[in-house]
């Protein structure tokens, strides 16, 4: 076998299994591992590298990869130095880790000529999440430093069989240019997963030395903002609910828009929280109340997401669906075709774009959200009959097309079923997906 320095490896080949919802993972390293550089190359996300800012700035941050041939998100943990195991960082893992259901831990590990370094580092890490070494797997990072990769991925693969047997799986990169491929490595160690929620207590020894009493003060805060973003939710639930029950033209649009703004509404008012009470607290408290509010924003985005999945028609995360995979840029209105990375942020071309136009253009659904006399309500908009001018594959090598902008593909509305029958040629949109299953459509 030759070895290409710089593709990705992987110990044990798993063959991908097709989820039906979207895996969470969660990526853990040391300060320096290159944790950052893989979430942002996958994830087409731009957070800053390497900045050890001990502040409150740091997230917790839950991002979609955005390439790939699946979907899945990974949750950014805070970089852990063990000079430096702060209450803070203590806090933000553990609530991180118990954010969301969880299928896989991968732990970044920098490649060190000197194996036992490795090891060392793996064992540190392993501790902060010890009752769960079946969900773990090794991602060696800096992989382009090995001077023989050929006999060392064997070395590891040997040495890490011998040393840590709980791990069962490990992927070798380098932060050249493979990230799709990384991606499918990482999902298809993710999909041979379950997801469950981690129970990381109090009680967990690493955690214990360091629990803190939130002031009654920001309980009280907290509380607050937890019975505002409920009533939101219910007054989501309660609209999705009368979508469902009574009869609304393309009900899976009007569900659809309803998960996007619900995320936009959640978002602002976390926002509202942030800012109305950054001066008022003290650091860590601020620090705390942050968080705690975060990962409530998740627990119940995640809920709402569910629930209205439940009530379309077809799967959002179905990666074969026409319907998740053919989207119209909200600025230049061309359609593309997407057979990789169909959910994080994607740009509107077939090449990178070196003179980004800074486009604010919304997408354009069958319907509005309102308030109506402070009741939230579905509103039809005035469509133009949309027909099909060109369709393109988002990664055809064709000449440059598309303007350039950036948005967010799984938040677009899907194309008109009309259109996607024109498309593909075909009568319904299962035989539409029957073409896709079959791997045979070809761009018109
Ligand atoms: N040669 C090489 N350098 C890399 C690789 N991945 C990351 N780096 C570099 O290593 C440095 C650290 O990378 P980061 O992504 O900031 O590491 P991190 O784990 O996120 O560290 P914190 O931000 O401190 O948590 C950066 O200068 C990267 O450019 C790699 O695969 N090969
Ligand atoms: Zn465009």
């Amino acid at each position: 076998m030759i070895l290409d320095v710089v593709k990705p490896l992987i110990r044990k080949q798993l063959v991908s299994k097709k989820l039906l919802y979207k895996p969470c993972a969660v990526v853990i390293g040391r300060s320096g591992a290159g944790k950052t550089t893989l979430i942002n190359a996958i994830c087409r996300t731009q957070h800053e590298l390497n900045t050890r800012k001990e502040s409150i700035s740091r997230n917790l941050y839950r991002n979609d990869v955005g390439c790939g041939r699946n979907m899945f998100s990974l949750i950014d943990m805070p970089e852990i130095d063990s000079s430096a195991v702060t209450y803070k960082h203590t806090f933000l893992l553990r609530e991180a880790l118990s954010a969301t259901k969880i299928n896989t831990i991968f732990i970044v590990i920098k490649y060190d000529s000197r194996f036992g370094k490795m090891i060392e580092n793996y064992f540190e890490l392993e501790q902060l999440v010890y009752n769960y070494g079946r969900k773990i797997i090794v991602i060696i990072s800096h992989w382009d430093q090995s001077k023989n990769p050929q006999k060392n991925y064997k070395e590891i693969c040997n040495l890490f069989e011998d040393e840590c047997p709980n791990v069962t799986n490990l992927i070798f990169y380098s932060e050249q240019n493979y990230d799709t491929e990384v991606a499918n490595l990482m999902y298809s160690c993710i999909s041979n997963m379950k997801e469950e929620r981690l129970n990381i207590n109090d009680e967990n020894c690493f955690f214990k030395s360091n629990i803190y009493q939130m002031k009654s003060q920001t309980k009280i805060l907290f509380q607050q903002y937890q019975s505002k973003a409920n009533l939101l939710e219910q007054e989501y639930t309660q609209l999705i609910n009368s979508i469902k029950s009574s009869f609304v033209e393309d009900k899976d649009e009007a569900l659809h828009l309803n998960i996007v703004q619900f995320k936009i509404d959640m978002e602002v008012l976390l926002q509202e929280f942030r800012q109305e009470y950054t001066n008022a607290m003290k650091e860590l408290d601020y620090y705390v109340f942050n968080i705690k509010m975060e990962k409530e924003n998740v627990r119940i985005c995640d809920e709402f997401l569910e629930k209205v999945v439940s009530f379309m028609s077809y799967n959002l995360f179905d990666n074969q669906d026409p319907r998740n995979l053919i989207k119209r840029c909200p600025n230049c209105k061309l359609i593309w075709f997407k057979t990789e990375g169909c959910d994080g942020v994607t740009t509107c071309g077939n090449k990178i774009f070196t003179n980004h136009q800074d486009v604010k253009s919304k997408a354009f659904w069958k319907y509005n959200l309102q308030r109506i006399n402070g009741k939230l309500q579905l509103v039809k908009n005035n469509m133009e009959t949309k027909t099909l001018l060109k369709a393109m594959h988002i990664n055809s090598n064709s000449n440059r097309i598309g303007c350039g902008i950036e948005f967010k593909w799984s938040e677009l509305p899907k194309i008109e079923d009309h259109l996607i029958l024109q498309l593909f040629t075909v009568e319904t949109i299962d035989q539409a997906k029957q073409l896709i299953q079959a791997g045979s459509y070809r761009e018109p």
